[in-house]
C-alpha cells in the first residue's frame, strides 16, 4: 500500500461528522465556477498551438536540412519557448511562500447584535472558501520551517462579494503605522549587499531596526516563540490582528478582533528539528497540508470574535487601533460563531495559489475599516501590488479572484481585458444601468463613524506610546519550557549579528521587558548584563501558552499526528499490524519504515507490511513519534549496528517526542540507543506488559495483542511532546 492509500486509510475513520459533510460543500458556487475554466488534461486531447492548430511534432524543431539551422517559421516552436520564456511573475514582495486549499465556512451561532453581514447571521449557508498559508521573508523557493510568522489569509466567497481576512498566525504585529513598514521588510529581507540570509530573521539588519523601534517588542516575543516554528499550518491560530468595525441592522458600531481556533490545537516544532527539516523536508508545511486533505483529513478551524461595543472604545490602558496590542481574553472573552473546513487540493498551484489577490479592503457591508493606522495604507498597499504582481488591473477577472455574485461596473480595459462588456460603460445613462443599489438593497453604505476631529498632523494616539507591557505580559504568561526557547531563540538570532552595538541596544530593549529575560540572554551570549532593573508588572493570562493545558485555546489529540513505524525483516508481525490497524481507526497517521521501499517480511510466514519509506529516505523529524518494532533474524541481531535505527531513536529523543520499542528492540533501546536513559523504565517492563514514563513506552516480548500499547503510545502522542524529559546528554 502506498503511504497516500495508507495515510488515506488511517485518517478516514478518525474524522468526524462536520468533516463528512464536507464532501457535499464541493458543489458549491466557486467550485461550479471553477470547473467551467478548468481543462482536464487527464483525458485524451492532442497538442494544439494556442491558436487552435493541432500539431504532429512538438519534439523536433523546423530546419533547414537534416543537420541545418532552425528556422522562425517555426510557428510552434516560437510559441512554445516564449510562453515558456514568460512563464514567471514577480513573486509577493512579501509572503512570496505559500500554500492554498479550498474549504468552506459554516455559521453556527448567529452575531445580529454585532453586524448585519449575511455570512455572519445565516446558519444554513455554507459559504465557500480559500486559505492560502504563507512564511513572510523568505522567497518562494525557500524554506517552509523557517522561523517566521505564518500568513493565514482567507478568502470567504459570499453572496454580497468577496470578504478577505488577511491575518497571521500571530495575533499582533510588529509596527503601529504602515508608513514604516517598507524598512521593517527591507531590514529583515536578506542584506542587500549581499543577499545573505535567505529566510532568516538573525541578522544584524533585522535586530538594528528592532532595537530602534520598541512598539516592535511585543511581536518580538511572538516571533522568538514558538509560535513562529509551527508543526503544521493545521496547527495554528489565525488573527485579523487589526480591530475591524462591524455594524448591526441599527446602525449600532463594535470594535470586533477575528480569531481562527485549530482543531488539532496548537503546537510547534522544537528548533533544532525545524533548522533539519529546512533540508531535509523544504516542503514540509505544504506536504502536510495537501496530505492531510488528500487523505480526507479535513483541517478544521473555529472562527471567533471578540466585541467592543463603541461606547467602550476607551475603557483599556491599551488603544483598540493600535495593533501591537491584544486585547486580553480575561477582559473580553472570545466568542466562537462558526466552522471553516479546508477540503480540496488546487488542481494547479499557479492558477490558484499563486494568483490569489488578496486584498485587506474586500469586505462586505456589515465589516468596516477601523482607523487603526496600520489598516488604510495596507488596504492601498494590496490594491496596488496586485496589479503589478499579476500584469494588469483586471486581475479581478482571473478565475479564483472572481466573486460568485454577478459583478457588474464601469471598469473598462486595460491589459488582458477577458470579458465582453456589453453596453453602457458610465453612469448616470439613458439604459439606467448598471446602477448604484441602495442600502436597503444591498448596496453598501458605510456606516456614518464620528470622526476624533483636531489639526492635520503627523502624530498618533497618546496609548501608543506604551510599549513593553504586553511583551511582559506575554513572557510572565510562558511556561518554563517555553521560556527556556524564548531565551535560546534570542540566544540564537543576537548570536547571528555581528555588531555590537546592535546586541547591546536589543539587550537594553529586552531589558524593559524582563530583566531576567535580558540577563539570561547576555549570559548565553557572553556580554555583560543590563545594568539597570525595571519592574515586572507580573500579571499573566491564560491564553497564550502552548504548553499549558488550561489554556482553553489549545487542543491535545493524536488525531492527524504521524507516526514512523520502524521495521526490519523479521519484525513482529501481531503487534505492528495491532498499531497499525488501531491507528488508523484513531486517524493517526502510521508510515512504516523498512530496510527497502517494498514488502517486508516478518517473522509469521506469509505476513508483511509494505514499508513506505527506507531507513535512508526518512529522518525521524518528519514523525510526531517513532517505534521500533521487536522481531528475529539476523537484521534484529545486528541492530545494534544499525546507525539508522540509532540516530532516529536519539533524536526523537532528544526533540522529546514519544518513542516506543516492543520485544528485542527494548534492549537494543534501552542499551545502544539510549544508554543510561531508558534502565529504570526496562526494569519496571512485564515480559507481557507495557511500561511508560516521559514519552517513552516500551512493550514486554510476550506482549500477545495490541490494546494496552495503542492506548500507551496515542496517549503520549496526543501531550504532543514529554517537556520533563532531560535530553541533555543525547547527541543526535
Ligand atoms: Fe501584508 N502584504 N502588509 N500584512 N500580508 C502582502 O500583498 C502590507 C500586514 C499578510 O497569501 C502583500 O498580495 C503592508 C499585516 C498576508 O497572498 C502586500 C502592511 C498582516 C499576506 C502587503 C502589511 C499582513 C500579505 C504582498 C503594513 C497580518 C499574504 C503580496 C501595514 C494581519 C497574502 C500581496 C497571500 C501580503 C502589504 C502588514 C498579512 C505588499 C503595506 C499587519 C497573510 O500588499
Amino acid at each position: 500500500m502506498s503511504l497516500a492509500e495508507s495515510v488515506k486509510q488511517s485518517v478516514m475513520s478518525g474524522v468526524e461528522s462536520v468533516e463528512k459533510t464536507a464532501q457535499k460543500a464541493t458543489s458549491d458556487a466557486k467550485q461550479a465556477q471553477l470547473a467551467d475554466f478548468t481543462l482536464d488534461y487527464t483525458k485524451d486531447h492532442g497538442i494544439a498551438t494556442h491558436f487552435g492548430v493541432l500539431q504532429s511534432d512538438t519534439d523536433t524543431s523546423l530546419k533547414a536540412g537534416v543537420r541545418g539551422p532552425t528556422l522562425i517559421e517555426d510557428t510552434h516552436a516560437r510559441e512554445k519557448i516564449t510562453h515558456f520564456d514568460h512563464e514567471r511573475i514577480p513573486e509577493r514582495v512579501v509572503h512570496a511562500r505559500g500554500a492554498g486549499a479550498h474549504g468552506y465556512f459554516k455559521l453556527h451561532t448567529p452575531i445580529p447584535e454585532v453586524t448585519y453581514a449575511p455570512i455572519l447571521n445565516n446558519t444554513s449557508l455554507s459559504t465557500p472558501t480559500f486559505v492560502r498559508f504563507s512564511t513572510v521573508g523568505g522567497s518562494r523557493g525557500s524554506a517552509d520551517t523557517v522561523r517566521d510568522v505564518r500568513g493565514f489569509a482567507t478568502r470567504f466567497y459570499t453572496q454580497e462579494g468577496n470578504w478577505d481576512i488577511v491575518g497571521n498566525n500571530d495575533p499582533v504585529f510588529f509596527i503601529q503605522e504602515s508608513i514604516k513598514f517598507p524598512d521593517l521588510i527591507h531590514a529583515v529581507k536578506p542584506e542587500p549587499q549581499n543577499e545573505i540570509p535567505q529566510a532568516q530573521s538573525g541578522h544584524d539588519n533585522f535586530w538594528d531596526f528592532i532595537s530602534r523601534t520598541p512598539e516592535s517588542l511585543h511581536m518580538i516575543m511572538w516571533h522568538l516563540s514558538d509560535r513562529n516554528i509551527p508543526r503544521s499550518f493545521r496547527m495554528m491560530q489565525g488573527f485579523g490582528v487589526h480591530t475591524f468595525i462591524c455594524v448591526n441592522a441599527k446602525g449600532e458600531r463594535s470594535f470586533v478582533k477575528f480569531h481562527w481556533k485549530p482543531k488539532l490545537g496548537i503546537h510547534s516544532l522544537v528548533w533544532d528539528e525545524a533548522l533539519k527539516i529546512s533540508g531535509q523536508d523544504p516542503d514540509f508545511h505544504r506536504r502536510d497540508l495537501w496530505d492531510a486533505i488528500e487523505a480526507g483529513s479535513y483541517p478544521e478551524w473555529e472562527l471567533g470574535v471578540q466585541v467592543v461595543p463603541e461606547a467602550n472604545e476607551h475603557d483599556f490602558d491599551f488603544d483598540l487601533l493600535d495593533a501591537t496590542k491584544i486585547i486580553p481574553e480575561e477582559l473580553i472573552p472570545i466568542k466562537y460563531i462558526g466552522t471553516m473546513v479546508l477540503n480540496r487540493n488546487p488542481d494547479e498551484y499557479f492558477s490558484e495559489t499563486e494568483q490569489i489577490a488578496f486584498c485587506t479592503q474586500h469586505m462586505v457591508p456589515g465589516v468596516e475599516h477601523s482607523n487603526d493606522p496600520l489598516l488604510h495604507l495596507r488596504s492601498f498597499s494590496y490594491q496596488d501590488t496586485q496589479s503589478s504582481r499579476l500584469g494588469s488591473v483586471n486581475w479581478n477577472l482571473i478565475p479564483i479572484n472572481r466573486p460568485v455574485c454577478p459583478v457588474f461596473n464601469n471598469h473598462r480595459d486595460g491589459f488582458m481585458q477577458m470579458q465582453i462588456n456589453k453596453g453602457p460603460n458610465y453612469w448616470p445613462n439613458r439604459w439606467g444601468t448598471p446602477h448604484p443599489v441602495p442600502g436597503k438593497d444591498g448596496g453598501q453604505v458605510l456606516s456614518p463613524q464620528p470622526l476624533p476631529g483636531g489639526v492635520k498632523e503627523r502624530v498618533r494616539g497618546p496609548k501608543f506610546s506604551e510599549h513593553y507591557n504586553q511583551a511582559t505580559l506575554f513572557w510572565n504568561s510562558m511556561t518554563d519550557v517555553e521560556k527556556e526557547h524564548i531565551v535560546n531563540a534570542f540566544s540564537f538570532e543576537l548570536g547571528k549579528c555581528e555588531d555590537k552595538g546592535v546586541i547591546e541596544l536589543t539587550l537594553e530593549q529586552i531589558n524593559f521587558i524582563d530583566n531576567k529575560l535580558a540577563c539570561l540572554v547576555a549570559a548565553n551570549l557572553h556580554v555583560p548584563p543590563p545594568k539597570e532593573v525595571h519592574p515586572n508588572h507580573g500579571k499573566t493570562t491564560k491564553f497564550l501558552s502552548q504548553i499549558d493545558r488550561s489554556n482553553p485555546n489549545n487542543t491535545f489529540t493524536a488525531v492527524g499526528r504521524k507516526l514512523g513505524l520502524f521495521v526490519h525483516d523479521g519484525f513482529d508481525f501481531g503487534i505492528a499490524s495491532g498499531i497499525k490497524t488501531a491507528f488508523a481507526a484513531m486517524g493517526i497517521i502510521v508510515a512504516v519504515v523498512g530496510p527497502r521501499k517494498d514488502k517486508i517480511k516478518s517473522s509469521t510466514d506469509g505476513t508483511f507490511l509494505e514499508a513506505q519509506f527506507t531507513f535512508e529516505t526518512c529522518r525521524s523529524t518528519l514523525f510526531d513519534a517513532v517505534f521500533f518494532i521487536g522481531g528475529s533474524g539476523p537484521e534484529y541481531d545486528k541492530l545494534k549496528r544499525q546507525g539508522r535505527w540509532l540516530y532516529a531513536a536519539r533524536e526523537a529523543f532528544m526533540h522529546f517526542k514519544t518513542v516506543g520499542a516492543s520485544g528485542s528492540a527494548v534492549p537494543w533501546l534501552c542499551k545502544y540507543a539510549l544508554p543510561g536513559e531508558i534502565d529504570h523504565l526496562v526494569d519496571h517492563l512485564k515480559e507481557d506488559g507495557v511500561a511508560v514514563e516521559q514519552g517513552v513506552v516500551v512493550a514486554g516480548s510476550k506482549l500477545k495483542e495490541a490494546p494496552a500499547l495503542v492506548k500507551s503510545l496515542s496517549e503520549e502522542i496526543a501531550k504532543h511532546r514529554a517537556w520533563g524529559r532531560d535530553v541533555s546528554a543525547i547527541a543526535a
